[in-house]
């Protein structure tokens, strides 16, 4: 490989000896939550998944450099620096790169990276998807057609609730991406529990999802896999209290002209201001949540490759 990746040392000695990796996004430190309550979410989601007995890889863009497993001070800077720090999907990574940059990565470039360095499991919040109006703005995440080309999989909350979740189905459907319950029919609604989506496919324990992905990527079926995983049910905002709430965000970032890469960042803070923090309070559940469960599914994956 030519490209300047760095890992971690640890993060390079598990995956040399096939020992449990779980890959984290920071477009979510820099861009998803407020300063400091991002710094505490990433270093509890670190700990959450070497509690569960895997590495945790958060990774970034250093100074050009694709970054695998971020220090303490890295975590503190990208947390500190937030929303100036640039938001780099899968096309923004040759610009980056080149003019030798700083950037936070989202799900679709930190899967692009992860598959790069052999890791197939990867925690987020809630992936990208279609957003609601995209038949008149377009706007589709990069994050969906990535789930065509890395072979990671991603444990999610479902999808963000500010998108269009039938929609995002139907495009994960088209792209032939498998969409996997974990101990459920519904396909989560990120704050929420249910959406009234089902999903195609269910899976109830880490084994059962490290053997769907071992069937997948044996069969040379390239690309990645949806982990759908609710909110817990202390944490969780029901759909009739947030859903309102999330309609006149949208509603006020289509006034205000707000679109593209600010359009995500900018529902999430809006949300989390009306509704006191709560929001944001779910949000690091979720995705403390969603480590534990990609922690165990890499340690089921990394027994099952021995
Ligand atoms: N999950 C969260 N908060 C976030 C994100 C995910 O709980 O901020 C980020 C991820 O990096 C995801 C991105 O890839 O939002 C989607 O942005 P867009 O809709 O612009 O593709
Ligand atoms: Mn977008």
């Amino acid at each position: 490989m030519k490209v300047d990746v760095s890992l971690a040392p640890e993060v390079r000695a598990a995956i040399d000896a096939g020992r449990p990796v779980v890959a984290l996004e920071s477009t979510i430190i820099a861009h998803g939550m407020p300063y400091p309550d991002n710094l505490s979410m990433a270093r509890e989601v670190e700990a959450v998944v070497r509690a569960h007995a895997a590495i945790p890889a958060t990774i970034a863009i250093l100074g050009g450099r694709l970054k695998i497993g971020l220090g303490y001070e890295e975590i503190d800077d990208l947390a500190r620096n937030g929303r100036s720090i640039r938001k780099v999907s899968v096309r923004d990574l040759p610009y980056v790169v080149s003019q030798g940059l700083d950037g936070a990565t989202t799900v679709a470039s930190t899967m692009r990276i992860a598959a790069m360095a052999g890791i197939r499991t990867f925690a987020t919040g809630g992936i990208g998807g279609v957003h609601r109006g995209a038949e008149r703005s377009f706007d589709i995440s990069a994050d969906m057609t990535e789930f065509a080309e890395s072979s990671v999989a991603v444990v999610t909350a479902g999808a963000k609730a500010i998108l269009d979740l039938g929609l995002t189905l139907e495009t994960l459907e088209t792209l032939g991406v498998p969409v996997v319950g974990f101990g459920t029919e519904e396909f989560p609604a990120f704050y929420s529990r249910s959406s009234g989506h089902a999903v195609p496919m269910r899976c109830d324990s880490a084994g059962e999802v490290a053997r769907l992905m071992r069937a997948k990527w044996d069969m040379g079926l390239r690309g990645g896999i949806v982990v759908a995983n609710p909110i817990p049910l202390s944490a969780e905002i029901p759909a009739v209290e947030i859903e309102p709430v999330v309609e006149a965000a949208v509603a006020r970032a289509y006034s205000a002209g707000i679109h593209g890469k600010e359009l995500t960042p900018f529902l999430l803070s809006e949300i989390a201001t009306v509704t006191a923090g709560r929001s944001l309070a779910a949000n690091i559940a979720l995705v403390k949540h969603n480590a534990a469960v990609a922690a165990d599914i890499a340690v089921a994956y990394a027994g099952a490759s021995r």
